[in-house]
């Protein structure tokens, strides 16, 4: 059998990754994004929106266990949790690991990357099935303006932050998270990698620093996305957010307790970062 070479366009990196993938076992056209799905020996099933991959079968846990575990761990009842984005089910899966929770809303405007998920990636699509789901094909950004003191975490699981998506990092966006958060609320986005993407994480925590009164950056190294020493941004109401406040009773390949802890940069560095002293 011959090797297929395919070469992920990402618009947002200064560099190409080549993948050897054996079949190509979907590709469609939704009305927002173009939409692949191809198999890899390495890294086994890949979701690829917009020439850009968004996971592989290998890999996402150690992007949707941190971008779930953390927050719910910062929090002592995360019963109602909102999810932006996050089609692929991946995060809800996460999520709804957590007994204490009790509705974990999905809002992705895009129906067709749910459909095309639960189709190729039943590991990932599992949480559809649970009736504490929700799913709703709206804009994120505009979903959020109707709530005021309904989540106790909001999490933002999107494509990188341009075309559609790039709205999710505005002071405006985290205006409108802030007020549809409770009062002890918590909310956290995966906010592209640290080398790569070094003014977007700066910016987006500036932005964040405005808004709430504890913010944070923490970090995963993800092996398929260019930069790969990726960031999440969280920023909280009320609670610190640098250790799990409840017992880790999840079952998962590498978040807990310590990991929690060692995801968050060390204070001194991580102000650098923030503040622009971190030069090379
Ligand atoms: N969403 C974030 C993917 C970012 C990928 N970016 C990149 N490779 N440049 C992933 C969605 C998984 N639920």
């Amino acid at each position: 059998m011959r090797d297929i070479l395919f070469i992920e366009r990402d618009p947002y990196a200064p560099i190409r990754h080549c993948y050897t993938i054996s079949k190509i076992l979907y590709q469609g056209k939704s009305p927002f994004q173009e939409i692949q799905v191809v198999e890899s020996p390495e890294f086994g099933r890949m979701l690829i929106l917009d020439g850009v991959v968004q996971l592989d079968e290998k890999y996402e846990f150690l992007y949707h266990e941190y971008l779930a575990h953390v927050p719910l761990h910062a929090h002592p009842e995360p019963k109602n949790v909102l999810i932006i984005g996050g089609g692929d089910g991946g995060t809800l899966r996460e999520v709804l690991k957590h007994d204490v929770v009790e509705r974990a809303i999905l809002v992705d405007i895009d129906k067709e990357v749910i459909e095309v998920s639960k189709k190729f990636f039943p590991t990932l699509s599992v949480g559809f099935g649970d009736s504490r789901a929700i799913v709703v094909n709206e804009d994120g950004y505009k979903y959020i303006q109707d709530y005021e003191n309904e989540f106790d975490v909001i999490i933002v699981d999107s494509t990188d932050p341009v075309g559609f998506a790039h709205v999710l990092i505005t002071e405006d966006f985290f205006r409108y998270v802030y007020k549809a958060l409770k009062n002890d609320g918590i909310f956290v986005a995966q906010t592209e990698s640290i080398h790569y993407h070094l003014d977007m994480v700066r910016t987006t925590q500036q932005r964040l620093r405005k808004v709430f009164p504890i913010v944070d950056l923490y970090t995963s190294i993800i092996p398929i996305y260019a930069g790969y020493w990726w960031t999440f941004s969280i920023a909280s109401k009320k609670y610190p957010v640098r250790s799990p406040i409840r017992e880790v009773k999840v079952q998962t390949k590498i978040y807990d307790a310590d990991m929690h802890e060692y995801a968050f940069l060390p204070e001194k560095f991580y102000d650098k970062l923030v503040n622009g002293d971190y030069k090379y």
